[in-house]
């Protein structure tokens, strides 16, 4: 099957094609997106049927980041015996390989019949309430990026781009989940504490380096989103000490099991 490399809808398709034929399963449900401190709750989700190298996979590209997993997981979830499709290999813009690859994963999921897409992360916190290990989930975020994954004149709407029916479904598990705006910003620096107060004077609650693109991407797929951060840091000037990969390595790592277990509720009920 020769699909024209130049149209990332051909090979998203072409990775949905291999997806299927690598784990036996026809059409995907449900796909999850899980950012730095979330790896753990693909094991809680139900019975891993394949695992897949992100590698062999077309159009996905070699992760970057220390702590960031490449594999793809198909998982029959328990309960509801719908198939969640687990992305483990997120691509970011500051790797410099371009907007496209940033979304192929979720234009896979979209390909491969995915409806619902769950976006996770770890992100820095602009609110002194919350510190390291507080799941958020995201109400609505602001693109720093200056890009778009959407190409052409396609001008979709992002109203409700975080679905509030989604969010209610995990405030069903969660009743005292905060829920904040996301700003990406492109790194992969960290923030200046000037940054840190810009993002909080225009309504940020919450600044990374992922999501926003995915989400936009996954809008535009005809996808219902779920986003959820976790807090693995204060941002720059929030808390007075300076920010360290260790420091957020080790904030995930103690947070783990408790989002993980709250990641599987929610899933169970979409
Ligand atoms: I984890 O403080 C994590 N990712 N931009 N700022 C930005 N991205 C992050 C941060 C942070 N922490």
């Amino acid at each position: 099957m020769t699909e024209p490399l130049d149209d990332p809808q051909a090979v998203a398709r072409a990775a949905a094609e291999h997806i299927a034929a690598a784990t036996g399963v026809e059409r995907h449900d449900i796909a999850l997106v899980l950012g730095s401190g979330w790896g753990g709750a693909a094991d809680l989700l139900g019975e891993t049927v394949a695992t897949i190298p992100s590698t062999d996979v077309p159009g996905f590209a070699p992760p970057a980041v220390v702590g960031h997993v490449g594999t793809l997981r198909s998982v029959r979830i328990d309960g509801t015996g719908k198939h969640a499709l687990v992305l483990g290999a997120r691509t970011h813009l500051y790797e410099g390989r371009g907007v496209r690859a940033v979304v192929h994963g979720v234009r896979t999921a979209a390909a491969a019949g995915v409806r619902t897409l769950v976006l996770t992360n770890g992100c820095g916190g602009l609110r002194e309430e919350w510190p390291a290990g507080t799941p958020v989930l995201i109400s609505d975020h602001l693109n720093l990026t200056a890009t778009s994954p959407i190409e052409g004149a396609n001008f979709v709407d992002l109203t409700d781009l975080y679905a509030a029916r989604l969010r209610a479904v995990a405030r069903e598990v969660d009743p005292d989940l905060p829920d904040g705006v996301y700003v990406q910003f492109r790194g992969p620096h960290y923030e200046t504490p000037a940054e840190v107060r810009m993002a909080q004077r225009l309504g940020g609650d919450l600044v990374g380096m992922s999501t926003a693109l995915e989400a936009i991407a996954a809008r535009e797929a005809g996808l219902e989103v779920l986003g959820i951060s976790l807090v693995t840091n204060p941002a720059a000037g929030i808390s007075a000490t300076p920010l360290s990969h260790a420091e957020v390595i080790e904030a995930g790592q103690a947070a783990g099991p408790r989002i993980s277990a709250l990641l599987a509720a929610v899933v169970a009920k979409l």
